[in-house]
């Protein structure tokens, strides 16, 4: 506490259940964690699942900033998605919603529960389009561009999320 606030993206994801009103609950429960605040939602995209089998996904990023620490980020993520009923029976498997950290600030972590920046943004379309609509400045376009074949459309402008992050 007393802390500077970081600027933190969030990847959210769905395939199961009521996907659309499970990432808005989940943005609604991070604007609502301590000291943490959604500024900003990307536009609402909808993807076939990489890596993984199931259902298409919705997929979105969210920019925050928060005073908690980023394990104490993370457990607050992984309590949300349990409550949304979350579970984990393989890797990638799919899922009523999935919150990783993309960014946490500029600062680098390496541990056994978390890595930052997230491992495997970098070969994602639903994860780079939505941040480059964010932060065009900082999504390199070559890397951009090699991920443009991946199945992935617009399904909603950044509007969608207003009601429950107050726009
Ligand atoms: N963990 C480590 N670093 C992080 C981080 N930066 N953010 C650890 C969040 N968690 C992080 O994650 C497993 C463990 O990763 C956590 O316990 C945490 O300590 P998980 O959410 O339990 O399991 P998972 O989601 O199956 O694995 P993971 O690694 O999160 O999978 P991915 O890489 O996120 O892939 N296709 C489309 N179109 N859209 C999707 O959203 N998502 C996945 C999941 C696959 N294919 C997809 C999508
Ligand atoms: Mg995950």
């Amino acid at each position: 506490m007393g802390e500077l606030p970081s600027l933190v993206y969030v990847g959210l994801g769905a395939n199961l259940g009521e996907r659309q009103a499970a990432l808005r609950k989940a943005l609604a429960a991070i604007d609502e964690l301590p000291s943490t605040r959604v500024m900003r939602v990307s536009p609402l995209y909808g993807s076939a699942p990489v890596d993984a089998g199931g259902p298409d996904y919705l997929n979105a990023v969210a920019e925050l900033t928060t005073t908690l620490a980023p394990q104490a980020l993370l457990s607050a993520l992984q309590t949300i998605e349990l409550s949304a009923g979350r579970e984990r029976p393989y890797r990638n498997a799919p899922r009523t919603l999935d919150l990783d950290i993309l960014w946490f600030g500029d600062r680098v972590i390496d541990t056994p529960t978390l890595t930052v920046p997230h491992p495997r943004m970098a070969e994602r379309a639903f994860v780079l389009r939505p941040l480059a609509d964010l932060v065009p400045e900082r999504v390199d376009a070559a890397v951009l561009q090699a991920v443009a074949s991946q199945d992935i459309h617009q399904l909603e402008g950044s509007g969608w999320a207003d009601a429950v992050v107050g726009g």
